[in-house]
């Protein structure tokens, strides 16, 4: 009994979700229609088949938005470790920011102090890669990864894949009705 209302519980909130993703996609689609319609064939060319832009698409996109700004945030880490023992100390830190900008000292000094999770003063690789993940999830967001993927509600004839004249045709539909 008990167990039947959990998942009834766990299969409305599963619906909240899909709702609140498609008013997320409406609500996009309405804020600049324009912008939505560009941005869809944009990824459609650049990541979709013959047929259209499908998830694995989508999931390409998402992970290659992510994995360049993880490299670029773990490459700031590794032109600091001097030494190339995989971590960067404080030593390495002042030596690099001594041949850097005001600017840049300042910058360095506040990546170096987020990434040392545990506050040793170090940041070692287990951090750089910490830090190289939450960068790669700044770039591209799980609400913007939801959106994307909910573009695939858009897929009118129902094929898996999402093509720039269902996209069309769709902007047109919300345009028609705002
Ligand atoms: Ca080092
Ligand atoms: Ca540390």
């Amino acid at each position: 009994m008990r167990r039947r209302a959990v998942i009834m519980v766990a299969g409305l909130l599963l619906a909240g979700a899909a709702r609140a993703e498609e008013d997320a996609l409406a609500e996009e689609m309405a804020r600049n229609p324009a912008r939505f319609e560009a941005r869809a064939i944009d990824l459609i060319a650049g990541f979709g088949g013959p047929g259209g832009l499908r998830l694995e698409g989508i999931e390409a996109h998402v992970a290659l938005e992510r994995a360049g700004a993880r490299a670029s945030a773990m490459r700031r880490f590794l032109a600091m470790d001097l030494d190339a023992d995989g971590s960067v100390d404080r030593n390495e830190l002042a030596t690099v920011q001594h041949a850097a900008s005001a600017q840049g000292r300042g910058r360095m000094e506040r990546q170096f102090a987020a990434a040392d999770a545990d506050g040793d003063a170090v940041v070692d690789a287990g951090e750089m890669a910490a830090a190289g993940a939450a960068a790669g999830l700044a770039a591209l967001g799980e609400e913007e990864a939801g959106l994307l993927r909910a573009m695939l509600r858009l897929d009118a004839n129902g094929d898996g894949a999402l093509s720039v004249a269902e996209v069309s045709a769709a902007v047109a539909r919300a345009s028609d009705a705002t």
